[in-house]
């Protein structure tokens, strides 16, 4: 039966304070107090008739890819405009401070923003890619492009075609994204699996739980019933098997519990 509180318990503590392998599953909402959408939050601008999932699709690419572009080279400002925030800053101090230990706290990241590093801290896999490098859509070979201008604050009123592939000559450039029916990387993915299957403690932090095959990655901890705690201000698809969850924003929890772990 999982526990709720909205601010860190004893119990909780305890297990921070004993954890030398701890495993951290981050999802959408521990970036979303620096200022970046989540994926279920309405659309605003020239994508507000579409949803997330409508956009995160090689169909959506394929049937209007200046839209999808244009919704990619803008978030992509945007997360260059925003900063980490207080949830990112203390993982990042309680992996230095585990390391220093030897010991470890792995991050497993959904997010293609690269919040986590800018905080000081090493990611183990960004299991759905990163929204910074992009690659042909025909011949897979990687581009450089330099950062889009857009104002992250305002959508644009207009949208831009993908650049052409300059290898290829026939394919454009895409984001290295990992959209609905694509394979995750499968080192990332294996590396967060090993992650999980070794770590005393297990967290999952801001994702909804809904998308698979990351949601599945905490069960990796219930089978072994190695401890697993929830931070999220709202119950999720994964709060029943969670041992605890601590409802309320991750800047505040995460904070919380890196006191703990002091
Ligand atoms: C806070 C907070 C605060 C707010 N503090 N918390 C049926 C048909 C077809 C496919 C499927 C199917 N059933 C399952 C599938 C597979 C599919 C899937 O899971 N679909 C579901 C929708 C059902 N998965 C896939 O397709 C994956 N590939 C795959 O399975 O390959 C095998 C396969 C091949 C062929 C056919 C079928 C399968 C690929 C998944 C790729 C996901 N990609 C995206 C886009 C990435 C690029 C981009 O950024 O645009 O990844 S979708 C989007 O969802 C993004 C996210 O990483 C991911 C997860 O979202 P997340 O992080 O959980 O965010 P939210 O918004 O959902 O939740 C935010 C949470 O934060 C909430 O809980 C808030 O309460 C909380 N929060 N403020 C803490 N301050
Ligand atoms: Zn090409």
């Amino acid at each position: 039966m999982v526990k709720e509180s909205e601010a860190i318990t004893d119990d909780v503590a305890e297990l921070v304070t004993s954890a030398h392998r701890v495993a951290v599953l981050t999802g959408a909402g521990i970036s979303a107090e620096s200022g970046v959408p989540t994926f279920r939050e309405a659309q605003t601008g020239l994508w507000e008739r579409f949803s997330a999932e409508d956009l995160a699709t090689v169909e959506a690419f394929e049937n209007d890819p200046a839209l999808v572009w244009t919704w990619y080279r803008w978030r992509q400002s945007l997360i260059q405009a925003v900063e980490p925030n207080p949830g990112h800053a203390a993982l990042a101090d309680w992996q230095a401070r585990l390391r220093a230990r030897q010991g470890e706290l792995s991050i497993i990241t959904q997010n293609v923003d690269d919040l986590h590093e800018r905080a000081g801290a090493e990611v183990l896999g960004h299991l759905h890619g990163s929204i910074f490098t992009h690659r042909c859509v025909d011949c897979a070979e990687p581009a450089e492009l330099p950062a889009p201008q857009y104002n992250g604050f305002e959508p644009p009123a207009e949208s831009e075609h993908p650049p052409p592939c300059a290898v290829c000559g026939h394919g454009v450039l895409r984001p290295n994204v990992v959209w609905f029916a694509e394979m995750l990387p499968a080192e990332a993915f294996e590396d967060a699996s090993a992650a999980i299957r070794s770590a005393d403690l297990v967290l999952v932090v801001g994702t909804s739980g809904i998308v698979q095959p990351a949601a599945s990655l905490p069960l990796l901890a219930m089978e072994r019933r190695t401890p697993l705690v929830e931070v999220n201000p709202e119950p999720t698809e994964l709060t029943e098997v969670m041992d605890y969850s601590l409802r309320g924003p991750s800047g505040t929890l995460l904070a919380q519990m890196v006191q703990a772990s002091r």
